[in-house]
């Protein structure tokens, strides 16, 4: 009869504490997540931004480490909650068994303390073991299947997350290899695959280095300002606000997702480089607006550059003179259209930076350059200046000063000291002021169509041992005669536009909507 009462008990007992401790392990996640017991670590922007989150993997945000934002909520914090109510559930155990233990009166050793002891003993066994034993197991069951379902559940969608982050990070970087994206700073001339982005908050600070999917986003990031911004280049590189990577200073919109196309120019002072890419621009500009496209000044420098071009080719004034800095900015040009994105970057230098190699040292952007063009001003040539300054056209225009060799050895000496690898890069000689050159000495002297005949008219002007070493220098070669004051036709032999045709298509650049435009064959097939 004593038995059975006390088997009764013990089950009843003992199925109700493991009722009452699988409630407690079914409350406990939530007392956990939301701060009230045993709390988890929370994977916070700052310890992602310390690396105590996110193991590092080779890319190119590596340099930086994790950008301050916050990450997916699997696996990091997603194992931080877990480890939050297990030990949650550890330390209630733990509470439950001391108590259970203060439950057993041991008044001290000898006769009848120790007798008292005993019975205390028996009493708690029959009476609290049940419950203690009970509720322990309910608590670890709960605890138990909870852990499954989440490591089940989470797993699977952690592995899902693995394999958007893979397939979106392929996108990117096949997308950027077709388009042949980079980012090229006006100002420190600072070359990257990709941009750093400010975030679209404007009382935040933090910069995104990397903007890849992966552990802090796949299709959004959230900021450490709790504001969200697209995960990738592709999708935030046209709203948010670019910085270069190096000096931190803002890049023209949507820099880093489309092609550049770099131009830079050397030449002594009054060579000709800003009447040739102020003609050379404009007509870039009304081929690509002839097709339909776009050709837009992308920053306050280059607006300044066409406006001033506009002025000077559409009234026949003269360029003014560049003025000299140490580190000119560079010009960027979007030109869009239909699919077709890219960017255009002239860097006209002011002549006095190419008087010795000490003066053009800070032109590192020559080192990035695939294509580099020389200007040369035919009337500075010994064989041909006494011809000038004895014609009627004797001042009619400032003639170059200095040796146009000079201005060349002061870039490209700089280049080979320093082991630039020249021969995957192309060299535009480009003789401006081809006009006088045909009023002095005939049309026929220096033919513009043909290339092989300005390389030999400058090598028998004294130029022969520099167009050597030009060639050997360099990995091609390409030579041009320029008008570009006066306005001419677009097929014009001395059209400055040829030059950029050559250009675009040695740097793999050329697009249909540069080439010319044949409105009057179109014209006429219409009317017909
Ligand atoms: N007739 C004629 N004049 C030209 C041509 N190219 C340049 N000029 C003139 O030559 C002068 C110097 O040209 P710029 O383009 O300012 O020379 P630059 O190389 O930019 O000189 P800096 O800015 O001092 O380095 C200007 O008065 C131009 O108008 C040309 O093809 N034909
Ligand atoms: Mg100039
Ligand atoms: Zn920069
Ligand atoms: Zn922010």
């Amino acid at each position: 009869m004593l038995f059975a009462t006390i088997a009764t008990w013990w089950a009843a007992s003992a199925i109700i504490a493991v009722a009452a401790g699988a409630l407690v392990g079914i409350v406990l996640p939530v007392l956990s997540y939301t701060g009230r017991f045993s709390t988890p670590a929370i994977t916070t922007p700052d310890a992602v931004a310390e690396g105590r989150v996110l193991r590092t993997f080779p890319g190119s945000g590596s340099r930086y480490g994790w950008d301050r934002a916050w990450p997916l909520y699997l696996p990091h914090q997603g194992l931080r909650d877990a480890t939050a109510v297990r030990s949650g559930a550890l330390a209630l155990g733990a509470r439950a068994v001391t108590f259970a233990r203060s439950l057993w009166w041991r008044p001290g050793e000898g006769g009848a303390r120790t007798a008292a002891s005993v019975a205390t003993l028996v009493a708690w066994v029959v009476l609290v073991l049940p419950v203690l034993a009970g509720a322990l197991a309910g608590l670890a069951l709960s605890v138990g299947a909870w852990h499954l379902v989440i490591a089940l559940f989470g797993g699977a969608i952690s592995a899902a997350q693995s394999i958007g982050i893979g397939v979106r990070r392929a996108i990117e970087a096949t997308l950027r290899t077709q388009r042949r994206t980079t980012s090229r700073c006006p100002r420190c001339y600072a070359v990257n695959p990709t941009p750093s982005y400010l975030c679209t908050n404007t009382g935040c600070l933090v910069i995104h280095r990397d903007l890849t999917p992966g552990p802090l986003g796949i299709f959004r990031r959230r900021c450490a300002c709790q504001t969200t911004i697209p995960a990738t280049v592709r999708t935030g590189g046209q709203t948010l606000v670019a910085v270069c990577p190096a000096c931190s200073r803002e890049l023209p919109k949507g820099s880093g997702t489309r092609q550049v196309m770099f131009l830079p120019v050397i030449g002594a002072v009054a060579s000709g480089k800003t009447q040739f890419l102020s003609g050379a621009v404009m007509s870039l500009s009304d081929r690509v607006n002839a097709h339909g496209g776009e050709f837009t000044p992308i920053s306050p420098v280059s607006r300044a550059f066409i406006k001033a071009a506009v002025a000077a080719i559409t009234t026949g004034r003269r360029v003014a003179k560049t003025p000299w800095d140490d580190r000119p900015e560079g010009l960027p040009f979007r030109l869009s259209q239909g699919t077709v994105d890219k960017e255009v970057q002239l860097m006209d230098a002011a002549g006095e930076a190419f008087a010795d190699e000490d003066r053009s040292r800070a032109l590192v952007y020559f080192d990035t350059a695939d294509v580099i063009l020389l200007m040369l001003d035919p009337l500075a040539l010994p064989k041909v200046s006494p011809l000038y300054d004895a014609s009627d056209l004797a001042g009619s225009v400032s003639v170059a000063d200095g040796d146009p060799t000079r201005a060349y050895a002061s870039v490209v000496q700089r280049l080979k000291a320093e082991n630039v690898d020249l021969t995957d890069k192309h060299l535009g000689v480009v003789v401006t002021k081809a006009d006088i050159v045909h009023e002095l000495m005939g049309e026929d002297v220096l033919d513009a169509a043909d290339g092989g005949a300005v390389r030999r008219w400058l090598s028998s002007r004294g130029l022969d041992s520099f167009v050597s070493t030009i060639e050997d220098d360099f990995g091609s070669v390409g030579y041009f005669a320029v008008d570009s004051y006066t306005q001419r036709d677009q097929d014009d032999p001395l059209h400055p536009f040829n030059v950029l045709d050559w250009a675009f298509h040695a740097a793999g650049f050329w697009i249909e909507a540069m080439a010319r435009p044949e409105a009057d064959s179109e014209l006429e097939g219409v009317l017909k």
